[in-house]
């Protein structure tokens, strides 16, 4: 979209304004007026044509830069923001790039969506947001599970107060509502000695999407819209997330992210297992680093990487 289609869109944003009009003010042809008019369409504005002119019904959903810039309202995270309508992964792009700090590449639809450890993650068209955010900035190497927490906390922070339902975070970072995924988090990190330089955050976020888009997982994935019953702006939850995300980056140092994460710990007292490690007992909650304390028959061990699930 260029500063012309910018211009039109200004104009019909809240009256009915004559092709004629357009076209003296944007300095091209009616009928280059009309091209862009439709090519605005074919963006996803809805645009109400009639004798006297065009007007603006109502704004894209989709992702469009133009839709974030003016909705943002953030210092740095997203000022750089990279879109696509399809990709095979954002954290693909993100990470063979060398792209700004606070850069958010964002894609409409993702054909490899990746999750951990070489697994997929289903990215419908439109649906949710599918984003990867870019962080570089030096943190000292310990600080590398606390900062992978961050993000599941953060969009559970952004998003709570639009649901009726209680978000739960599943360790390492999985958030869950009614027992089932709704969002996934990728984090991927550069390492240079003892400290981390380059964190390629990936955000998975099912919002609109429906049952039958999950195929296989459909009884372990969900949606906000599933779940509360309701679709949701898209546009709004990014802008929130994103403004949250760089709220507690900036506060990470002060957070005391593993007390807030604690509180809705999905599991907490209850028998897991962790998969691929043969341990078994009771999960009692995170040590200061963001390990995981489970209570085992031969005492209380910590772990930092892997799957659990319930007994
Ligand atoms: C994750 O991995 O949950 C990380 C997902 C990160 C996705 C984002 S989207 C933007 C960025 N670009 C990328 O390419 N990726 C990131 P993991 O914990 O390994 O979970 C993967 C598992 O979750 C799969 O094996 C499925 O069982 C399940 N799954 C796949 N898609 C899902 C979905 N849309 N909703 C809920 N569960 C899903």
């Amino acid at each position: 979209m260029d500063r012309t289609d910018q211009i039109i869109l200004e104009q019909i944003e809240d009256k009915t304004v004559s092709g004629e009009k357009l076209s003296k003010l944007t300095g091209i042809s009616r009928v280059a007026v009309w091209k862009r008019i439709k090519k605005l369409e074919d963006l996803g504005y809805r645009i109400k044509h009639s004798s006297e002119g065009y007007r603006l019904i109502e704004r894209t959903p989709y992702l469009l830069p133009v839709e974030i810039k003016r909705a943002l309202k953030t210092g740095y995270i997203g000022k750089n923001y990279i879109f696509f309508d399809q990709i095979d992964s954002t954290n693909m792009y993100a990470k063979s790039n060398d792209l700004p700090d606070g850069t958010v590449v964002l894609a409409e639809n993702q054909t490899k969506g990746k999750g951990r450890k070489g697994r997929r993650w289903i990215s419908s068209k439109g649906k949710g947001l599918y984003f990867s955010i870019v962080i570089k900035r030096n943190y000292p190497l310990n600080d590398l599970m606390k900062l992978s927490l961050l993000f599941p906390y953060a969009v559970k922070e952004a998003i709570k107060d639009y649901l009726e339902n209680q978000i739960k975070i599943k360790w390492p970072n999985d958030l869950y509502i009614n027992n089932r995924k709704f969002a996934g988090f990728l984090i991927e990190t550069e390492i240079e000695g003892n400290e981390i330089n380059r964190i390629i955050a990936g955000i998975g976020i099912n919002i609109n999407n429906e049952p039958e888009e999950f195929g296989d997982i459909k009884d372990t994935a969900t949606s906000l819209k599933i779940e509360e019953g309701k679709t949701f702006c898209r546009k709004e939850l990014f802008c929130r997330v994103l403004e949250t995300i760089e709220k507690s980056l900036d506060k990470f140092s002060s957070l005391d992210l593993t007390d807030e994460i604690e509180k809705d710990l999905l599991w907490k007292g209850e028998n897991i297992r962790i998969l691929d490690e043969g341990i078994e007992g009771r999960l009692i909650g995170l040590d200061r680093s963001g390990g995981l304390k489970v209570l085992t028959e031969k005492g209380v061990l910590t772990v930092y990487s892997g799957d659990i699930s319930v007994r």
